[in-house]
């Protein structure tokens, strides 16, 4: 079974325009010229006259609290340490305000409702913690012209803020007075950026900074990707954004709408469309790439430079083509073996940035090229409540068929979980707990992986004797040799891969960032190292309902009052 975790990539689904009067200008436009863009106060105007049906919202979210149950940080978010750099958010309260507003009416449209849920969610800062379905956020992304840049002079001195255009023009050459931004509508450059980054989904505010600023190359594909400051799929209300140079002049840029619904068959591309095909544009040649662009290794042509490596990997998403996962270690190992034993390589970088995660596997199979036939540490823990409490004393009442069907529900820990060091747990309370972890009800540490029986003949991993495709016996590099280059964005899987790393000595550079002194998160993004979508969720209620339902007429699994508690299930603790 491969886990799998998700990087930041979410793109919106399809959602039809309703025929009320502003969203009716939208439609002839389209229909008359192909108009796909309009002001954004035009789009907010259609997306206003939606209708709202308060009954049904009150309902969907007494149900997505049910799942939210899950997300095992709930009481930490909510009471955050003192060295947490975001803002808390107390995520089932703010549903609970959301559905005594609906239950009211306060709200008149579906997507107010929405906005507020997902500016709910997003508070969170959380890769892993995201809804890429909510109707009325499909509809239209809402954007400007203006592109910011972060420049340093040298690389060190502090950055400051430039408009995209003026930014690049020093370096082709144009001799031109180029001015720094000074503010955004009245406030200060840099609060506006923090401002609008508060929604993105990185808990440090240094890495949500670099995804709202482009940084030339910093998606690690050789694309420069657009910054982030003037997109979003929630009106904020700011009809143009009136940026005042150092220097004195201003330029004005329209917020506008991008339309996203599926009028007739317009298709937006996807991010995997950026891995297909071509060599990274800005970069260098690679001396070895996989097809897709998810890993590349280059040696620097730059004088004194001679004796590094360079392998950027940009993601561990490696199971959306065939055999590539094979294909990213393969590469990996074939390119850091050969640059140190035949073409005289001495140091290398590894280029993480912006590195939003992907197959937890792969990210163990990397380490294990540079750290062969260790035992991987790998460990997590579920949020203990009274529904999962319910699925785990099901799955392992006894019976083999039933504990197989938990185990193939997906959702791990409930069945066969072994602990960290890779022995076996007593019995279900053993692993449920609950235990108190900082405030959290949690269950023991337990670990992702069960290797003795994971396969890792799709996803190679060296460790303990068995690496499918890899062989090395002998580390390629020493550890003071390795430096992994990032700028906060690391998420996920990736943060599991430089944790791994970084507990072999190996040391982290991290880039960008707010233009002030002092240190940077290098991993900024989600460490967390499960990602469940709903719908596993709710399969492995369903069989666990399925399964207990079938128990009831011989011995039941559960006692009379707890197997109707659990057909309310799952829903909120209190
Ligand atoms: C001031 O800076 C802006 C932004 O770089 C530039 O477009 C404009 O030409 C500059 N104005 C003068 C008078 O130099
Ligand atoms: C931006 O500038 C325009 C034109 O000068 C002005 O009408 C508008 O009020 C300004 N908006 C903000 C938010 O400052
Ligand atoms: C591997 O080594 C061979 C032999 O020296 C060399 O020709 C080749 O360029 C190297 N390839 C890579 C990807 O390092
Ligand atoms: C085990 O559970 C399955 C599924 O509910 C059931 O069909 C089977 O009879 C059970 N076996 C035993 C030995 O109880
Ligand atoms: C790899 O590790 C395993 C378990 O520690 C050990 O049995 C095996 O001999 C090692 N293999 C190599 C090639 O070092
Ligand atoms: C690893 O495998 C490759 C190709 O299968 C082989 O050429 C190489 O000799 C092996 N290396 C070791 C150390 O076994
Ligand atoms: C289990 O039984 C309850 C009560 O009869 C029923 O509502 C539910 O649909 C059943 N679920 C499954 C999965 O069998
Ligand atoms: C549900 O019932 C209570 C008592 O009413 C028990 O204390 C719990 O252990 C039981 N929960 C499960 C999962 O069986």
């Amino acid at each position: 079974m491969a886990k799998k975790l998700l990087p930041l990539l979410a793109m919106g689904t399809i959602a039809a325009a309703t025929t009320a009067s502003p969203c009716a200008i939208i439609n002839d436009l389209y229909t008359e010229s192909g108009e796909t863009s309009v002001a954004g106060s035009v789009a907010y105007a259609c997306l206003m006259s939606m209708p709202f049906e308060s009954n049904a919202a009150v309902t969907w979210i007494t149900e997505y609290s049910k799942y939210l149950q899950f997300q095992s940080d709930l009481e930490m978010l909510a009471k955050p340490p003192s060295s947490y750099l975001s803002n808390k958010v107390d995520l089932l309260g703010g549903l609970e305000s959301i559905q005594s507003r609906a239950s009211r009416g306060g709200y008149t449209s579906q997507y107010q409702f929405d906005a507020d849920v997902s500016d709910l969610i997003s508070s969170a800062n959380d890769g892993h913690l995201y809804f890429d379905e909510l109707c009325s956020l499909s509809a239209f992304s809402f954007y400007s012209s203006l592109s910011l840049s972060a420049i340093s002079s040298n690389g060190i001195a502090m950055p400051e803020i430039y408009v995209t255009a003026d930014a690049g023009m020093p370096s082709q050459g144009y001799n031109t007075n180029v001015s720094p931004v000074h503010s955004i509508n009245g406030v200060g450059v840099v609060s506006a950026i923090e401002a609008q980054s508060n929604y993105q989904n990185f808990q440090d505010p240094d890495a949500r900074f670099n995804n709202m600023v482009l940084n030339l190359l910093v998606d690690g594909q050789g694309n420069d990707l657009y910054g982030l400051f003037s997109r979003d799929t929630v009106w904020r209300g700011i009809e143009s954004y009136n940026v005042t140079f150092v220097n004195g002049s201003s330029i004005s840029y329209p917020v506008m709408a991008e339309l996203m619904a599926s009028l007739d068959s317009v298709s937006f591309g996807d991010a995997n469309d950026l891995y297909n095909g071509h060599s990274p544009t800005l970069y260098p040649t690679p001396v070895i790439r996989e097809s897709h662009n998810i890993i590349a290794g280059y040696y620097p042509d730059i004088p004194g430079l001679e004796d590094v490596a360079i392998l950027t990997v940009p993601t561990f998403e490696t199971d959306g083509y065939d055999n590539s996962a094979e294909e990213f270690v393969a590469i990996a190992e074939y390119f850091v073996q050969n640059a140190s034993q035949i073409d005289g390589k001495k140091k290398i970088v590894i280029d993480l940035q912006n590195n939003g995660g992907g197959v937890v596997l792969s990210g163990y199979g990397l380490y294990s090229i540079f750290f062969p036939n260790e035992t991987l540490f790998s460990s997590t823990r579920f949020r203990s409540h009274e529904a999962i409490d319910f699925m785990g004393t099901i799955f392992n009442s006894g019976n083999s068929t039933v504990q197989e069907i938990g185990y193939n529900s997906g959702l791990s820990g409930l069945v066969d979980a072994v602990k960290p060091d890779q022995s076996s747990f007593e019995d279900w309370q053993n692993v449920f707990g609950p235990y108190n972890i900082g405030g959290i009800p949690s269950s023991a540490l337990f670990a992702e992986f069960d290797f003795a029986t994971t396969d890792l003949s799709d996803d190679p991993v060296n460790t303990d004797g068995r690496g499918g495709v890899l062989n090395a016996t002998t580390s390629p590099f020493a550890p003071e040799d390795i430096v992994i280059l990032l700028d906060g964005r690391c998420s996920s899987t990736c943060t599991i891969f430089a944790d791994h790393m970084v507990s072999k000595g190996v040391k982290t550079v991290a880039v960008g960032g707010r233009p002030i002194s002092g240190p940077m998160q290098a991993l900024g993004g989600i460490k967390g190292s499960e990602v469940q979508l709903l719908s596993t969720i709710d399969n492995a209620a369903q069989e666990a309902m399925y399964l207990l339902n079938s128990s009831i007429s011989g011995n039941p699994i559960l006692s009379s009052d707890n197997i109707s508690r659990f057909y309310g299930q799952p829903h909120p603790a209190n």
